[in-house]
């Protein structure tokens, strides 16, 4: 190695070095998820790849439901969303932030930021791991908030079920307490046109639009909110209390 290349390499590593800090310090802040970053070429939004396959989720989530889901419903608010936010001035502004202010903001970007926001939630609290029981903090502000799991659960699985139409039902954590609470359509609790009380940050959503379990359930909303139960990932649950 001559001395130029040397030098070459050298700062090359130290470019490493000093990037490092940067990124570690990009993953670590608060209630940014990695499927809400922007794609670092284009400074859009994108759609995230699932962190397992279409089938994972079987028998609870069929694979034709998750393939059509994300790919189809999912890639449509991204896209929906990029085209309306053109022109707003939004660039420097994270999903959360854009779902924060959602009232400065057109219907259009009201529909497709909360939908990509929430499926980004919804794939990334779900995993072929999951079901059983939360453990240590987030059991703990369970037990606080209601009672007990069994208790919330009841809650939960209720708001779902009687959320007309389509929409989200959510667990939510705010001042230091947790709640249920039911959005329509694809708004979600992070937005400022929420009544105050049913704002927060959510960390457990169930999609209960009819596309979301209508090939496999038909009318049978009770069973898929019943099968969700079966896939809930409490770690990844209880990463976002921790955020929260
Ligand atoms: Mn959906």
């Amino acid at each position: 190695m001559d001395k130029r290349t040397f030098l070459k390499t050298g700062l090359m590593g130290l470019g490493g070095l000093l990037a490092a800090p940067l990124m570690a310090r990009e993953t670590i802040e608060p209630n940014v998820y990695p499927g809400n970053m922007r794609a670092a070429e284009t400074g859009t939004f994108k759609l995230p790849a699932l962190p397992w396959s279409y089938d994972a989720l079987e028998p609870h989530i069929d694979a034709r439901t998750m393939n059509i889901h994300h790919s189809r419903h999912h890639q449509a608010y991204v896209n929906n969303l990029n085209n309306a936010l053109e022109g707003t001035g939004s660039e420097g502004m994270t999903l959360e932030n854009i779902n924060r202010n959602i009232s400065s903001f057109s219907m259009a970007v009201r529909n497709n930021g909360g939908g990509h926001f929430n499926h980004n939630l919804f794939w990334e609290v779900m995993s072929p791991n999951g079901g059983g029981r939360p453990s240590g903090e987030l059991l703990s502000a369970i037990n606080g908030s209601f009672g007990s799991f069994e208790k919330f659960r009841e809650l939960f699985s209720g708001a779902a079920a009687t959320t007309f139409g389509s929409g989200w039902a959510w667990l939510v954590a705010s001042n230091g307490r947790l709640k249920v609470t039911s959005t329509p359509n694809q708004d979600n609790p992070l937005m400022d046109v929420v009544p105050q009380d049913e704002r927060g940050v959510p960390i457990l959503g169930i999609d209960v639009w009819e596309h979301a379990y209508y090939l496999h359930y038909q009318n049978r909303r009770g069973d898929y909110i019943a099968a969700f139960w079966n896939v809930v990932d409490w770690d990844a649950v209880a990463a976002k209390l921790r955020t929260a």
